[in-house]
């Protein structure tokens, strides 16, 4: 049906992105398979790191006495700071607001402890079902470290699978701790040394490839830090050319390269600790020109680093610009950053990730950034429909589909 006036076109984009299957291309959640390290409930929603950040600047116990506290008596402190005695405007504190509403809790009523009680009859696996029903998540991705002791024993024992959960390969420890990393491969019999010898990068391309292959990855990931260049003299520029490369070659899947996360700047904060620095997109356009037959995701936690890498995304289709990461994930710059990206690059992109640590957020996660996206959709097909131009609801449906999973899928294909 052709599209060719506002109204219609509100209509039909409503509902080609209420009801879009989404694919959640990077969440730090996991099957059911690995137990505790799923997280979900209202306590682990409201002890979110991103709150306990927010909470720290209005209490005044330092962050070691927070630390010895349950899990329950941080989630009540949370919850009287950001919620009860201030209003929870940050889109994190929102985010909580938009769950309860969603799984028909009385939001209104403010009533934690009635909000536990609704999550302590709750069995995970029927949570999931729930959670990814309601958010519309056909696929999400998960980030898997085989440095973390914890999920490496389920991977080597127990792993069985969910089809809805796929593996990414998360390897900051071998980028950004190399000399603590290989006395871990030697543990787990690589022969490797703490020189990069031949011998070693041979190893270590082989440890690569051997979790790629366990965990049947879609993509290898790393988070970096603002300093992060290729080429110069380190073994994290090393390690990317000489085993990173050539495996992701090998393999045919992207490295998905998360730029800009400054570590611990405050480290008592913990993992609320960390901040962000502008990255430097010349080594991005360095990686993609000189190997064309890699793919390349990308994604910079800093707003100053997003027009250029949307401009570089315009040089290199071996590079896939992907969601509005961490502290950009508020509405003004998702607005601002998928606003750029349209009028860039078209629909050859990936407007969101969620990022999610609790499984709860898939709901607002999603749902908020839905609607913004809705929003600027609106605007642009707008534009085009002033110009004369008919739009068929087919093609509406087309770009959406492309937009909430299929470019991803198409990347990974090529
Ligand atoms: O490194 C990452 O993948 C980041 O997303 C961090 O996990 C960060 O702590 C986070 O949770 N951001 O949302
Ligand atoms: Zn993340």
């Amino acid at each position: 049906m052709a599209v060719r006036n506002v109204d219609e076109l509100k209509k039909v984009l409503n509902s080609y992105i209420s009801s879009v299957e989404i694919t959640d291309v990077h969440t730090h959640l996991f099957s059911s398979d690995f137990g505790n390290l799923l997280l979900w409930g209202i306590d682990e929603l409201l002890t979110y790191h991103y709150l306990v950040a927010e909470t720290m600047r209005w209490v005044d116990i330092p962050c070691s006495t927070f630390w010895k506290m349950s899990k329950k008596e941080q989630a009540d402190l949370v919850w009287d700071t950001l919620f009860i005695k201030n209003t929870p405007y940050s889109e994190s504190c929102r985010g909580v607001l938009t769950i309860l509403k969603k799984l028909g809790l009385d939001v209104e009523s403010r009533n934690l402890e009635n909000y536990r009680k609704y999550f302590s009859n709750m069995k995970v696996e029927d949570y999931i079902d729930k959670v990814l029903e309601l958010s519309n998540v056909k696929t999400l991705v998960m980030t898997n470290d085989p440095f973390d002791d914890e999920e490496r024993k389920v991977w080597l024992e127990s792993y069985k699978g969910d089809p809805r959960f796929r593996a990414a390969l998360r390897i900051d420890p071998l980028l950004n701790n190399w000399d603590n990393s290989w006395i871990k491969l030697k543990q787990w019999g690589y022969d490797v040394s703490g020189e990069l010898t031949e011998n070693t990068l041979k190893e270590t391309r082989r440890f690569l490839s051997d979790w790629l292959d366990r965990m049947d990855a879609l993509y290898m990931a790393a988070s970096l830090p603002p300093s992060f260049k290729v080429p110069e003299d380190s073994p994290r520029s090393k390690i990317v050319e000489e085993c990173i490369i050539p495996v992701s070659r090998e393999k045919n899947i992207p490295f998905a390269m998360m730029i800009g996360v400054k570590k611990l700047v405050n480290p008592d904060l913990r993992l609320a600790g960390d901040s962000v620095g502008k990255g430097d997109i010349n080594t991005v356009e360095y990686l993609c020109v000189k190997y064309p037959c890699n793919k390349f995701m990308v994604t910079m936690l800093s707003r100053e680093n997003q027009h250029e890498l949307c401009v570089a995304a315009r040089k290199f289709r071996n590079l896939l610009v992907f969601g509005c990461w961490w502290f950009l994930n508020n509405p003004v710059l998702i607005e601002e950053m998928t606003r750029m990206r349209l009028e860039l690059l078209g629909s050859s992109f990936i407007p969101q990730h969620s990022d999610c640590r609790v499984l709860d957020q898939m709901i607002y996660k999603w749902d908020h950034s839905k609607k913004i996206i809705e929003k600027v959709l609106l605007d642009k097909y707008s534009n085009i429909l002033e110009t004369g131009w008919v739009i068929d609801e087919s093609e509406i449906s087309r770009d959406i589909n492309k937009l909430f999973g299929e470019n991803f899928w198409r990347f990974l294909n090529a």
